[in-house]
């Protein structure tokens, strides 16, 4: 073997959203070994189970070596890049022509916010398609956090990150960062900061109705009844706001009296005792953490996929409460004077810039919520610029009876929708009657099988790397950039390339002249370089676009759009600086950004935004009228992660198959024994929208009469039995968490 072909590379890890930076060994083109990288400025060497089988994710002989087509037999054949683009070109354009741009809908999955070219060249074909019927993974997941934090804010993006590096107290509701590691919450290394925590004398509670493995590590677990946070952290505000003195700290001056009085009114009626009987959580100890989280020296609360997807089922009715817990947890954090507070709740300030860095320092135009646009079948409200994915299937399988309008063809791009969103089987029976649809997948999968043509993406390797949205949501600021490991084989095409060549499409359907990938490469440079010249906030206002441009020749393709970024953010660093630090740049930790990252109309926080009050106030009679626990032969549905799993991906992974790596329905042992099942046998498990066959995992995790199953199983998919019915009002979420079902 040649010693010259042996190399390492430095690489940061696009698989989630902790942002390890890795090392990998290189023989040749293959990826021999993966370690963490010691000396990266953010991660310090930890990496993960999925990290350590990224080699295996780029050489995966399951991934797709070319375009496929569906052939006049129905079947999906391999094709060329041309034939694949020029028949997106006639039957994109036939239904665009005839039904108009909204008669295309589209679907963006989860690892588009993962590159760079999801990050930059995705928007520019979204604006290129000029559709409105925008659906992704975001209203399967955390955009209930995302509309509260608009609401408080200003942005979707101003997320107050729990500093978990200096705080003393730690209270965790409805997240498994220990096999998550970590989500709206950028913290490689997430067990090692845990148990840094712990070190120093911090306390860490659990709030889950599973004991999961973050719950096993911290200091105190709490059981709580699936869907009933919102209750419960009612209750904590209750007692720090109507009983207490809250001290509200640094934020004081920028929250209005109104908004505290509007809290004290609605809040009156959520007592400790009030909750006690729906959270299952008993008003002693609700008092009792209320004391903790104020008299602790910095304490920061955080909830993730428990609180944003979840829904308190009563007397067969469910309540989606994701968007009123995501700010009432917000609310805590303000009135124990956390937020803005070394050891509280901070925002990060990104390098590369992001929502809450652009426009005026502290004020802004905010957000509607709900948004102001509604389907047309279910007249739900759009979030964020996005329809519920909910709402998905009927726009698609239900004409309207007058004008005939509905979605006809469907672009899915780096998303499993068929898998990862309610009602599957009717989701798969619409994409089934479409006229055209395409997937950009490197994988053959449910949804991608579907479609009439599929587009599959070079290996993340081959694509250089910045984490622009996560730098958002980091605990600590830094700037960290990967160059691609490998050349884009021959053959196969970068991401960056296929959403610039499908936007020139877009515009060629539009407006009658197509552009090739490379002059749309120079349009979204150039509309990038107009916001960085426009932005009153932006290092280089005033320039020109040409002078813009010129400062960051000759790059192309997302690395000029990265440089410009990063030269008009406030950190005001070029690429170059970036590319001579190979395991980054450390920025410190979070700093004060009170009042300057305010971006809402008023120039205040929102503390009580009128809709959440009010949703709030609907959901107290929802304390009367809960039975303590489900029916009799009725169980609450839970989900979870897995450790050695991605969401729908990753499952041909050899190393990562097996041992916990199972889709199993797990419950209490005593529930099991009850419905007289024993660990191992199948059992059906129905819901109001289908049944599921599955393995039963008993495990004493579990709470009574709830049943966790993961997500993400093509062949035992949990979203059958999840139904597109329960969709939270503000945030357009499905609720996933929390549905009834039974077992037979
Ligand atoms: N019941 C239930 N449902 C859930 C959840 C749950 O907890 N319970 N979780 C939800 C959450 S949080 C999420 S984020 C969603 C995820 O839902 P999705 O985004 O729909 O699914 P993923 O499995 O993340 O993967 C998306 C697809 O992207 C492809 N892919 C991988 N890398 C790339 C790439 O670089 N480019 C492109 N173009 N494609 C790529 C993969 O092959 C896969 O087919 O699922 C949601 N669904
Ligand atoms: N290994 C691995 N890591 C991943 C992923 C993966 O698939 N595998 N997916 C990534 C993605 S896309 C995301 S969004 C993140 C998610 O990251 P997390 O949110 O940390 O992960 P989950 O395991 O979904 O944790 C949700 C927890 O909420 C609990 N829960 C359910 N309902 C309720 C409720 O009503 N109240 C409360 N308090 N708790 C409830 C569940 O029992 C579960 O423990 O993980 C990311 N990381
Ligand atoms: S924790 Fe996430 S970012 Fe870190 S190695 Fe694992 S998958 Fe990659
Ligand atoms: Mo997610």
């Amino acid at each position: 073997m040649k010693p010259d072909s042996e190399r390492t590379a430095l690489r940061i890890c696009p698989l989630c959203e902790a942002n390890c930076g890795l090392e990998l060994s290189i023989t040749g083109s293959i990826v021999t070994s993966v370690r963490g990288d010691k000396a990266d400025v953010f991660s310090h060497g930890y990496i993960c189970p999925k990290g350590v089988s990224l080699g295996e994710v780029d050489s995966d002989p399951t991934r797709l070596s070319t375009p496929l087509i569906r052939d006049v037999n129905g079947a999906l054949v391999s094709a060329t890049w041309d034939e694949a683009f020029a028949l997106i070109r006639t039957r994109l354009g036939e239904v665009v022509r005839i039904s108009g741009p909204d008669s295309v809908g589209l679907f963006l999955g989860n690892p588009n916010v993962h590159s760079l070219s999801g990050t930059f060249m995705l928007p520019a074909f979204i604006k290129s398609l000029g559709t409105s019927q925008r659906f992704s993974a975001s209203t399967v997941d955390q955009m209930p956090k995302q509309a509260a934090s608009a609401m408080m804010y200003g942005t979707a993006l101003s997320i107050a990150l729990a500093d978990i590096d200096r705080t003393d107290y730690f209270l965790v509701l409805g997240a498994n960062p220990i096999v998550s590691n970590g989500s709206m919450l950028t913290a490689a290394n997430f067990p090692g900061r845990l148990r840094s925590l712990r070190k120093r004398g911090g306390r860490m509670v659990v709030v889950d109705p599973i004991r999961t493995r973050t719950a096993e590590f911290a200091d105190e677990h709490l059981g709580i009844r699936p869907g009933s946070d919102a209750l419960w952290l009612a209750a904590i505000a209750h007692v720090l706001i109507v009983e207490g003195n809250p001290n509200f700290g640094a934020a004081a001056q920028w929250i209005d009296s109104a908004a505290v009085e509007s809290l004290v009114s609605v809040l009156s009626a959520f007592t400790p005792e009030a909750v006690a009987t729906v959270t299952g959580i008993d008003a002693d100890v609700t008092r009792r953490i209320s004391a903790e989280l104020r008299d602790a020296p910095s304490a920061a609360v955080y909830g993730r996929m428990g609180t944003t997807t979840s829904g308190l089922s009563i007397d067969g009715s469910v309540l989606p409460m994701g968007t009123v817990a995501s700010w009432l947890i917000d609310v805590i954090n303000i009135s124990i004077g956390s937020l803005d507070k070394p050891g509280g709740v901070m925002f990060a300030l990104p390098a590369a810039g992001g929502p809450s860095t652009e426009g005026t320092p502290g004020i802004g135009h905010g957000v509607s919520i709900p948004g102001r646009r509604r389907t047309r079948v279910r007249e739900l409200p759009s979030v964020l610029g996005e329809f519920p994915v909910s709402a998905l299937a009927e726009e698609i399988d239900t004409p309207d009876p007058e004008s005939g309008d509905h979605i006809r063809a469907m672009f899915v791009i780096g998303g499993n929708p068929i898998v990862s969103t309610p009602d599957s089987l009717r989701l798969r029976a619409a994409f089934e009657s479409l006229d055209f649809m395409v997937s950009v997948d490197p994988y053959l999968t449910a949804t991608s099988s579907l479609a009439d043509v599929v587009l599959p993406v070079s290996s993340p390797l081959t694509r250089s790397h910045y984490d622009v949205v996560f730098n958002n949501l980091a605990v600590r600021n830094q700037a960290r950039y990967s160059p691609a490991v490998f050349p884009v084989p021959q053959g196969h095409m970068d991401e960056a390339d296929v959403l610039l060549t499908l936007a020139g499409i877009a515009i060629g359907i539009n407006t009658g002249n197509e552009i090739s990938a490379d002059a749309m490469d120079d349009v979204l440079a150039a509309t990038v370089a107009h916001q960085a010249v426009t932005d009153s906030a932006s290092r280089l206002q005033g320039l020109t676009v040409e002078a813009v441009l010129e400062l960051v020749a000759p790059l192309r393709g997302v690395e000029r759009v990265l440089d410009i970024r990063l030269r008009s953010s406030p950190a005001g660093l070029t690429l170059q600086q970036i590319i001579d630090a190979p395991h980054g740049i450390d920025l410190g930790p979070l700093t004060p950004r009170l009042p300057e990252v305010l971006r809402t109309p008023s120039g205040r926080i929102e503390f009580a935004p009128p809709v959440l009050v009010k949703t709030l106030a609907t959901a107290a009679s929802a304390m009367e009228t809960a039975a303590p626990s489900p029916a009799v032969g009725s169980y609450l549905l839970v989900g979870r992660r897995q450790l050695r799993s991605n969401n729908s991906w990753m499952k041909d992974i050899v190393n990562l198959q097996g041992g916990s790596n199972m889709p199993t329905a797990q419950m209490h042992p005593l529930d099991a024994a009850d419905l007289g099942r024993t660990d191992g046998e199948m059992i059906c498990i129905t819901s109001a929208s289908g049944s599921l066959n599955i393995a039963l995992a008993i495990s004493d995790t579990v709470s009574r009469g709830c049943i966790c199953i993961p997500h993400g199983w093509a062949d035992f998919n949990v979203n059958v039995l999840v139904s597109v019915d329960h969709v939270d009002p503000l945030g357009g979420t499905a609720v996933l968490s929390g549905l009834p079902v039974t077992v037979s």
